[in-house]
């Protein structure tokens, strides 16, 4: 708004940056871990770029002292990384594997000797591969009860220490990636009616683990991460406006109003049932996704980019398309769902080498339709930019844009609080370097340059970017240094 003046952030905000197990730790077979999903997917030829595997990633399982060292240095004041649960259960349920909970407890300790706040993630995509075998994993209603055993045997151990919890990571993204366009596990194409069901499956684990989390008495804060990407009408056409509203109750609300009021967006509900695909729910389902909404104290947000919408004709473009995980710009295609909306390009606004969509006000946008429509205070969970970086001969690397990116958004976060929102926490995607799931290791996003490409075998060195320097002077001022 014209008269939001900003100065600086609120006392106590949480700067902070995040991760995720199988995109860091590497060790992959280590001191008991069981395989997962993710280890076997990326074996599959031509599933991710240059065949890359996070079977070493950038070897945090070995160096987190050092990583977390890096943070401490920097001010960091939380620190978002993930659990992967076959390290913990290594055959998903059953006996504990010792080493596994050892291991996050030191991570634990090591944020909290610096006081860093550690923020966990309980699910970000690594699932233990034996209960894909055993019942196909979040296909099978099976899951829920595996899933909250898994996560209950974490806040028996963490609880204490733990104040922030996220129970999924994106759920939005690993359903429609798994089961809709093939990209990532389990692999599978167009299957909507599995898709809805595989999400309600989900909805039910993240439910009861937050009621679980009540039960037990924890008083800590507990939420879902959701990839958000704001639409924005194409124009005032009414059709494009409906298009708007209908991409927002499918793509959007379908997962954002389950988690704050336990309920499917009725529009969306209806389109489903016509066509079939619904999800099947269960006797006293509604009333546990309603118990839990009510437990939830804040809507973790990934925001990476917004979209436009244009009405699609029956006869237009289909949600499936390739992807651009090659880095070289405008080889993604503009897709849709037929009779309903399109998603394509934004001529007011620049892309990424990946096609993102840059737009700072978007995470206004997504703050500001949280505050209204939820009136939940909002933890950033994500936000970042993937970039091709290069370090110079003297180990320096000058990554302006990232900061640039950076900045602009944080000052758009900036003003959604002035204006009203309630937000707890700004994580970056990431700390360090890491393996982006299908774009290899050249699509950067660290303030750590880690020394490794898609070939195994570098050194593994971090070097600190200029971005670092530029998030540690931000930290220091709470923000004040953007806005003067
Ligand atoms: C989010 C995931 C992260 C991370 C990020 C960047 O969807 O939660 O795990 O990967 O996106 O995406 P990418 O690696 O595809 O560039």
């Amino acid at each position: 708004m014209e008269e939001t003046k900003v100065t600086s952030f609120p006392e106590g905000f949480l700067w902070g940056s995040a991760s995720a197990a199988y995109q860091i730790e590497g060790g992959y077979d280590a001191d008991g871990k069981g395989m997962t999903n993710w280890d076997h997917f990326v074996r599959i030829p031509g599933k991710t770029y240059k065949a890359t595997t996070g079977d070493v990633a950038v070897d945090h399982y070995h160096r987190y002292k050092e990583d977390i060292a890096l943070m401490a240095e920097m001010g960091l004041k939380t620190y978002r990384f993930s659990i992967a649960w076959a390290r913990i259960y290594p055959q998903g349920k059953g006996e504990v594997n010792p080493k596994g909970i050892a291991f996050y407890e030191n991570i634990i300790d090591e944020c909290l000797k610096h006081n860093i706040e550690p923020m966990v993630t309980v699910f970000h995509w690594d699932l233990p591969q034996a209960l894909v075998d055993a019942y196909g994993g979040w296909e099978n209603e099976q899951i829920i009860e595996d899933y909250v055993n898994y996560a209950k045997t974490l806040f028996n151990h963490y609880g204490d220490k733990v104040k922030y919890w996220i129970t999924l990571n994106e759920q939005n993204i690993f359903t429609s990636l798994g089961w809709l366009t093939a990209m990532h596990p389990p692999g599978k194409f167009d299957d909507q009616k599995m898709f809805y069901q595989v999400n309600h499956h989900a909805f039910m684990a993240h439910a009861k683990a937050v009621l679980e989390y009540r039960n037990m008495g924890y008083k800590g804060q507990i939420g879902a991460s959701f990839a958000y990407t704001p639409s924005y009408a194409m124009d005032c056409k009414p059709e494009n406006a409906m298009a708007k509203a209908n991409y927002d109750d499918l793509k959007n609300y379908w997962w954002m109003d389950v988690y704050a009021y336990g309920r499917y967006p009725k529009a969306a509900m209806a389109y489903l049932k016509k066509k079939g695909v619904a999800p099947e729910m269960k006797e006293g389902d509604e009333e546990t996704l309603k118990a839990a909404a009510k437990e939830i104290t804040f809507m973790g947000v990934n925001y990476y980019q917004s979209c436009v919408c244009e009405y699609n004709p029956l006869d237009g473009v289909t949600p499936y398309g390739t992807m651009n995980t090659t880095g070289v710009k405008g080889t993604s295609q503009v897709l849709g769902v037929p009779g309903i909306y399109k998603n394509p390009a934004n001529p007011y606004l620049r892309t990424t080498d990946w096609d993102w969509i840059i737009d700072p006000t978007g995470l206004q946008f997504c703050c500001r339709e949280i505050t209204s429509r939820y009136g939940l205070p909002i933890i950033i969970s994500e936000n970042g930019l993937g970039a091709f970086d290069k370090k110079e001969e003297d180990n320096r690397i000058h990554d302006d844009y990232r900061i640039h990116y950076l900045q602009e958004h944080i000052k758009k976060l900036g003003e959604a609080i002035e204006e009203g929102c309630e937000v707890i926490a700004y994580c970056t995607w990431s700390f360090t370097d890491l393996l982006s799931w299908l774009n290899g290791y050249q699509k950067r996003y660290g303030f750590v340059y880690v020394d490794r490409e898609e070939e195994e075998g570098a050194s593994m060195n971090r070097y600190k970017k200029d971005s670092y320097y530029w998030y540690q002077k931000v930290i220091e001022t709470n923000g004040a240094c953007l806005f003067e």
